[in-house]
């Protein structure tokens, strides 16, 4: 008999730990995985953001978890999810959400500019995947879900950093995979396409004479679904991958893109 049912995508009795979640991408993962039944905690460099996040999960009904915690301080991770694990349990499945971007054209970026980048979007994962795997061994079970980009597969002007970060965040999630098969983590990503975030608000500013943006009207031509993407695309797949649903997919990128990374782009 299959042991397969709808409570195959439920979360209950699990902790998910989603980073940089008091507001954005990661906080409509983080409800999402609380209408699946999961516990939430959520960390963010600052008290301010955290009491707004802990304010807002509260509004949605969610009693979640906020710690203050910088992703790129290995020290200060270890002893948020030792404090986690104190406070509300081991993390059963972990986010790793929290990223910056710099814009900026190759030649004026600086060494240092670059390196922040890579810190938040390529080291704080590895920091903080480390921080939770064993308490997953311990488990005997765990997920880990890196949110990824279409700069994991495409570059474009201005974000060196950050595409190579992505990119290498990409084959971190297959070398988790690969490591921690055997313990029964599963480690996957996904790849959001354009998303309407505080992180794209820039891309898609109303132009002085009230026109849209240029690079607005270039992703909605470049995506078949014919627009951008909202936060809410992404909480059903993120719950999926969180899930018992998922558990032999392992190191796979899933793209929530509207089939922009399929499409040559319309004719103009
Ligand atoms: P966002 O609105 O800029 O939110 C990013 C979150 O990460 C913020 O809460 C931010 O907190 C937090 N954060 C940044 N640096 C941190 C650090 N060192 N320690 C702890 N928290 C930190 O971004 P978003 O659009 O929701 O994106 C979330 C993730 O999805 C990012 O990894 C991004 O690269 C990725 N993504 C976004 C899109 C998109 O179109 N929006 C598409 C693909 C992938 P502060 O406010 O305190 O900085
Ligand atoms: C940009 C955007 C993208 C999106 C996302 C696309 O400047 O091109 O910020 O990088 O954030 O990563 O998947």
């Amino acid at each position: 008999m299959s042991k397969f049912s709808m409570d195959s995508f439920s979360l209950k009795g699990k902790v998910a730990l989603v980073t940089g979640a008091s507001y954005g991408i990661g906080f409509a993962i983080a409800t999402a995985y609380a209408a699946a039944g999961a516990s939430i905690v959520f960390n963010d460099i600052k008290q301010e953001l955290v009491d707004k996040g802990l304010e807002a999960y509260k509004e949605a009904g969610i009693q979640a978890h906020g710690y203050v915690c910088d992703v790129t301080d290995e020290a200060a991770v270890q002893a948020m999810v030792a404090q986690i694990e104190t406070d509300v349990g081991g993390v059963d499945i972990l986010v790793n959400n929290a990223g910056i971007i710099k814009r900026i054209p190759m030649l004026e970026m600086t060494a240092e500019q670059f390196r922040q980048v890579v810190d938040v979007d390529l080291n704080a994962p590895f920091i903080v995947s480390k921080a939770v795997i064993p308490g997953m061994i311990k488990k005997g079970h765990g997920k880990i879900i890196n949110i990824c980009s279409m700069m994991s597969e495409l570059g474009r002007e201005t974000v060196s950093a950050y595409a190579a970060a992505k990119g290498g965040l990409k084959m971190l999630t297959r070398n988790i995979c690969s490591e921690y098969g055997e313990a029964n983590i599963q480690c996957n990503g996904i790849g959001p396409g354009y998303i309407a975030t505080p992180q794209t608000a820039p891309l898609r500013e109303r132009q002085a004479d009230g026109s849209r943006h240029p690079f607005d009207q270039f992703i909605v031509s470049k995506t078949p679904a014919g627009r951008w993407g909202e936060t809410e695309d992404l909480m059903g797949p993120a719950v999926f991958l969180a899930s018992d649903a998922s558990d032999f997919v392992n190191g796979h990128i899933l793209y929530v893109d509207g089939g922009i990374l399929a499409y040559i782009g319309k004719q103009p």
